[in-house]
């Protein structure tokens, strides 16, 4: 593997950990203001970050590649309401979506197919990821207008939780 491949995976461990570190933070802001449901669900996308992470690194290491541990950011946490977290949710998905694209752009560069390959199912999920939080923020878009909608929408993610 390339240099720059093994960094940019490496980074990219990094990245998921940050994205499990932001979602765990958000699931406490739900927490806290006793939207449970919506707490719930975010901690299940930090959940599934891990598991990417965990994924990047079996990857690595199933490829003799060496792993180097960079520190995780504390996430900013300074939110206004419950869509101004969500917004935030999916602005990261879209940054994670750019930094999945540049493995994939390195790795075609590169004549990687394993990487190539590999990366792939990265950019399934992550077109998932930001279906997801694109769908939820329109939903709780009406919460101004009501709040029996986002009572709704947080009753039904109590059920979806794990
Ligand atoms: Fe939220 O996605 Fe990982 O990769």
């Amino acid at each position: 593997m390339e240099q720059k491949i093994n960094e940019l995976l490496n980074t990219q461990i990094n990245h998921e950990f940050y994205s499990a570190y932001l979602y765990f933070a958000m699931s406490t802001y739900f927490s806290e203001i006793n939207m449970d449901g919506f707490a719930k669900y975010m901690k299940k996308q930090a959940k599934e970050e891990l598991s990417h992470a965990q994924k990047i690194y079996d990857h690595l290491i199933l490829r003799n590649e060496k792993i180097t541990y960079k520190r995780i950011e504390a996430p900013d946490t300074d939110w206004v309401n419950p869509q101004d977290v969500l917004d935030n949710a999916l602005k990261h998905e879209e940054f994670i979506t750019s930094q999945i694209f540049e493995i994939a752009k390195a790795a075609k560069e590169a004549n990687d197919f394993a990487t190539k390959n590999f990366i792939n199912w990265f950019i399934e999920e992550q077109l998932e990821e930001e279906d997801k939080f694109r769908k939820l923020k329109e939903k709780i878009k009406a919460f101004d207008e009501c709040s029996c909608t986002i009572e709704a929408i947080n009753r039904e993610l109590d059920k979806d939780g794990e």
